[in-house]
């Protein structure tokens, strides 16, 4: 099939969070490929119960996948980077920027993050969410927010039209969808070789992140010596330092 992502969308001015209502619309039988789009979430979500800002401007979308479960070229672990990927890719594309993704699942502008992953995985269910800050002007975000974050219109100085990026985004995304599936998914990070320090929930680790391996995973170097595989965490960039 030519266009799988985005051939059926559902729009909606306002959700609680894209994300749930694309799990229960794959729950209620929603085609592959499905989108749940909002103009603004009220309770955009994180990781880890984190919030997600998604004030009107934002694109806020989420994509339901249904891979096929168990196979070992496509590791659904890998969906948050490809993502990711797919993002930065479009924007770079678009709007001649050098945007990239940070392990494991935000699009960077310089340091600053303009674009955020959540993927959840229910069954066989997977619901991929997007979030980009497109038309927001940066002090609409909280102050917390605003230390880190940026937005196109901060970045370009000018509106984009979300249309233009959303279509792009979609056959982007249906590209590296069908790669992944033969186990050819094309993922840019640019965490590897650089310095950093990796929070998880247990501890604290600094070193040199190798590389990814095949489920996603960061493959860390630490300081004192170890080699560490990193399923999930944070990361925070100490160096630009290429090696
Ligand atoms: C993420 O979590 O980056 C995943 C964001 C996914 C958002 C999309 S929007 C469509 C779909 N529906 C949802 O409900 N969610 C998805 P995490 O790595 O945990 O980062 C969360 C942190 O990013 C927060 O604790 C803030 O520090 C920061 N943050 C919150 N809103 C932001 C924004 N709009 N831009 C940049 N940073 C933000």
């Amino acid at each position: 099939m030519k266009h799988l992502i985005g051939r059926k969308i559902e729009y909606f001015t306002e959700v609680d969070s894209t994300n749930d209502v694309a799990k229960k619309l794959a729950k209620d039988g929603a085609c592959e490929g499905t989108v749940v789009i909002a103009d603004m979430q009220k309770r955009g979500r994180g990781r880890f119960g984190r919030s997600w800002s998604s004030p009107s401007g934002g694109i806020w979308l989420s994509v339901i996948l249904r891979p096929e479960i168990g196979s070992e070229r496509a590791p659904i672990s890998l969906l948050p980077l490809i993502a990711g990927s797919v993002v930065a890719s479009t924007l770079n594309g678009l709007y001649g920027l050098n945007a990239h993704v940070k392990w494991p699942n935000d699009v960077l502008i310089g340091e600053k993050k303009v674009s955020g992953i959540l993927t959840e995985i229910d069954a066989n269910e997977i619901v991929v969410g997007i979030g980009i800050n497109a038309n927001i002007d940066l002090n609409t975000l909280p102050a917390e927010v605003r230390k880190t974050a940026t937005t196109l219109k901060t970045e370009l100085k000018k509106e984009v039209s979300k249309t233009a990026l959303i279509n792009r985004l979609f056959s982007e995304l249906d590209d590296m969808y069908n790669r992944f599936k033969e186990g050819n998914a094309i993922i840019n990070c640019s965490t590897i070789k650089k310095r950093v320090k990796i929070l998880t929930k247990e501890r604290e680790l600094i070193g040199i992140a190798k590389e990814i391996d095949e489920t996603g995973a960061l493959i860390l170097h630490t300081e004192d010596g170890s080699v560490e595989r990193i399923i999930s965490g944070d990361c925070i960039h100490l160096s630009a330092g290429a090696q």
